[in-house]
C-alpha cells in the first residue's frame, strides 16, 4: 500500500481461495456420480491435446480433509467452491445420490469446524451429461426447470450452514468459449445465435436461484460470478474509444445489466439483432429475470483487454475468440473480431503471462470502481490469479515469487479501490490448490498448494506448500497489511 495511505482492510474481511468441482475433485464416476459434460469435453482434450482428463484432477474428493487442514493452516476465512450437479443428481433429474450429497455435507462441516466460511457456486460448467444427451443441455429451455429442482434441493439442504451463494460461473466467458464450457455438437458450432440462447437460459436459471436463496436461506446472500475484463481502447482515437465501449457493452454490460437492471444492454442487443444473434425471449422471461435480484456480484479477474476499431468493409469475418494452447508467449491464435463494432487486440502497455494473458493490477482497481459506480452493490473477488509452469524442486519446494508478486499487486489495487469507497467483502484467489485448467491441462498451475501430478500421470497427487502459501498465510495474519 502506498505510504501516504492509511487504508486497512475491515475486520471480518473474507480472505479466501477458490476452486471448482470438476477441476479439483476427481472421482468422476465414483460413489454414484455420473459424467458431466466436462468429463466428456476433457476426454476429448486429452485425446487431441494431451491435457489431463477430469477423471482424477487433484483428487480432492479423497484428500478434502487434508486440503481443508492446509487451508486452515493458511488462515483462510473463506473457501469458494462449486457443487457438482452430476454428483448430487447423477441423471440431472430424479433420483438423488446420497453419497454425493454426503460428500458436500462432510466438506461443509469440515470447513465450518475450521472456521472457514463456505461460499458455494451452484454451477461451474459441469452440466450432467444425461441432460446433454436428453435435450442438448443449456440449448434447451427445459434446463431451467431442471436447474431449479437441483438448486432447490441443494439450497434447502445447506441453508443453515451456507450464507453466501453464487449462481452460475462466468456466463460472459461461456458465451465466448462455448465449446470449451458446454458440449456443443459439431453440427451446431456455426450457429452463433445459440451462444446467446444458452446465455438467456442461464439468465433465467440465475434469477430462479436468486429467488430460491431469498426464499429459503435466512439472511442468505446471492449473486452471480462474472468473468470480467475491463476493456481499454488501443489509442485515444475516438474510433478506438468507441470500439472499446462497444466491446464493453457486448462482453461486460450485457451481463451486468441483466443482474442489476433486469434488462439487456440496448446497444449490445441491437448489435445482436442486426446480425441474427439475439436470443428468443418468451413472454414472462424478462419479468422473471427482473425478479431475481442480486445482493452482490462475484468477479473473476485475471487480465484486462484491449480493443480497436474494426471497419465493416466486407473483408473481415466475425471471429469469437483467441486462445494460446501451448504456454509459449505469442502463440495466441487470433483475437475476437466483430466487424463494424470492435476488434480485440494486444495491449502494448502491459506485460503478459506465458499464455498471453495481460498482467494488469490497475485493471482491478479500475473495474471495482467502475462496477460499483454503475451498480452500487457489494463486490466479491471470486477468482484472481496467475497461471504458471511451477517446478517442484527435489527437496520438495516450489518457489513462485512471480505469483506472490502478481497477487500482492492485485491486493494492493483492491485496497486502493476500497480506500475510494468500494465495498469488497471477499478476496478468493484462484486457486486454493493446483487443479485442472479449463484450457491448458494441469501444467498451467494456479494454487498455493502444489499437487504432484502431470497431464499423463495422476501419480498420488501429493500436496506441497508453495512459497506463496507461506506468503498468503502471513498476509492473512496481518489482515492484508502489505
Ligand atoms: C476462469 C474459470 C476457472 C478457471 C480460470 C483460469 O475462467 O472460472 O474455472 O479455470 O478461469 O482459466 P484457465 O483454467 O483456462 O487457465
Amino acid at each position: 500500500m502506498a505510504a501516504d495511505r492509511t487504508f486497512s482492510f475491515p475486520e471480518g474481511f473474507l480472505w479466501g481461495a477458490s476452486t471448482s468441482a470438476y477441476q479439483v475433485e476427481g472421482a468422476a464416476l465414483e460413489d454414484g456420480k455420473k459424467a458431466s459434460q466436462q468429463d466428456i469435453i476433457n476426454q476429448d482434450n486429452y485425446r487431441t491435446r494431451g491435457f489431463a482428463t477430469a477423471e482424477v484432477t487433484s483428487d480432492h474428493y479423497h484428500h478434502f480433509r487434508e486440503d481443508v487442514a492446509l487451508m486452515a493452516e493458511m488462515g483462510l476465512k473463506a473457501y469458494r467452491f462449486s457443487m457438482a450437479w452430476s454428483r448430487i443428481i447423477p441423471n440431472g433429474t430424479g433420483e438423488v445420490n446420497p453419497k454425493g450429497l454426503q460428500f458436500y455435507h462432510d466438506l461443509v462441516d469440515e470447513l465450518l469446524a475450521h472456521g472457514i466460511e463456505p461460499i458455494v457456486t451452484l454451477y461451474h460448467y459441469d452440466l450432467p451429461w444425461a441432460l446433454v444427451e436428453r435435450y442438448g443441455g443449456w440449448i434447451s429451455r427445459q434446463v431451467v426447470d431442471d436447474f431449479e429442482a437441483y438448486a432447490r434441493l441443494v439450497i434447502s439442504e445447506f441453508k443453515d450452514q451456507v450464507k453466501y451463494w453464487t449462481t452460475i460461473n462466468e456466463q460472459s466467458i461461456i458465451v465466448q468459449y462455448w465449446t470449451q464450457k458446454c458440449f456443443i455438437p459439431e453440427e451446431l458450432r456455426e450457429n452463433n445465435q445459440l451462444r446467446y440462447q444458452i446465455n438467456h437460459h442461464m439468465n433465467l436459471a440465475h434469477a430462479v436461484a436468486c429467488n430460491l436463496v431469498h426464499e429459503l436461506v435466512p439472511g442468505g446472500m446471492v449473486g452471480s460470478v462474472i468473468g470480467y475484463s475491463p476493456i481499454y481502447p488501443l489509442t485515444s482515437r475516438p474510433e478506438d474509444v468507441m470500439a472499446a465501449q462497444n466491446a464493453h457493452d457486448l462482453r461486460n454490460g450485457y451481463y451486468l445489466d441483466i443482474y442489476f437492471k433486469g434488462a439487456y444492454t440496448v446497444s449490445a442487443l441491437s448489435y445482436l439483432k442486426r446480425h441474427g444473434l439475439a436470443p428468443v425471449i418468451e413472454p414472462g422471461d424478462m419479468e422473471l429475470i427482473a425478479s431475481g435480484t442480486s445482493d452482490f456480484l462475484g468477479i473473476n479477474y485475471y487480465a484486462s483487454e484491449c480493443a480497436k476499431a474494426c471497419p465493416d468493409d466486407g473483408t473481415r469475418e466475425m471471429r469469437w475468440n483467441g486462445v494460446n494452447l501451448t504456454g509459449k508467449k505469442g502463440d495466441i491464435n487470433g483475437f475476437e473480431t466483430h466487424p463494424g463494432f470492435y476488434e480485440m487486440c494486444e495491449n502494448p502497455n502491459v506485460d503478459t503471462n506465458d499464455w498471453d494473458w495481460a498482467i494488469d493490477p490497475t485493471g482491478l482497481e479500475y473495474l471495482l470502481r467502475d462496477i460499483y459506480m454503475r451498480y452500487g452493490k457489494p463486490l466479491m473477488i471470486c477468482e484472481n490469479g496467475l497461471g504458471a509452469f511451477d517446478e517442484l524442486t527435489p527437496d520438495g519446494h516450489v518457489h513462485d515469487p512471480y505469483r506472490i508478486d502478481y497477487l500482492e499487486k492485485h491486493i494492493e489495487a483492491m485496497g486502493r479501490a476500497m480506500d475510494y469507497g468500494v465495498p469488497v467483502i471477499a478476496y478468493c484467489p484462484w486457486s486454493a490448490l493446483d487443479l485442472l485448467s479449463t484450457s491448458n491441462g494441469v501444467k498451467k498451475r494456479y494454487g498455493f498448494i502444489y499437487v504432484d501430478r502431470t497431464d499423463d500421470d495422476p501419480r498420488e497427487c501429493r500436496r506441497y506448500r508453495k512459497d506463496s502459501f507461506a506468503w498468503y498465510k502471513d498476509l492473512i495474519a496481518r489482515n492484508g497489511q502489505l
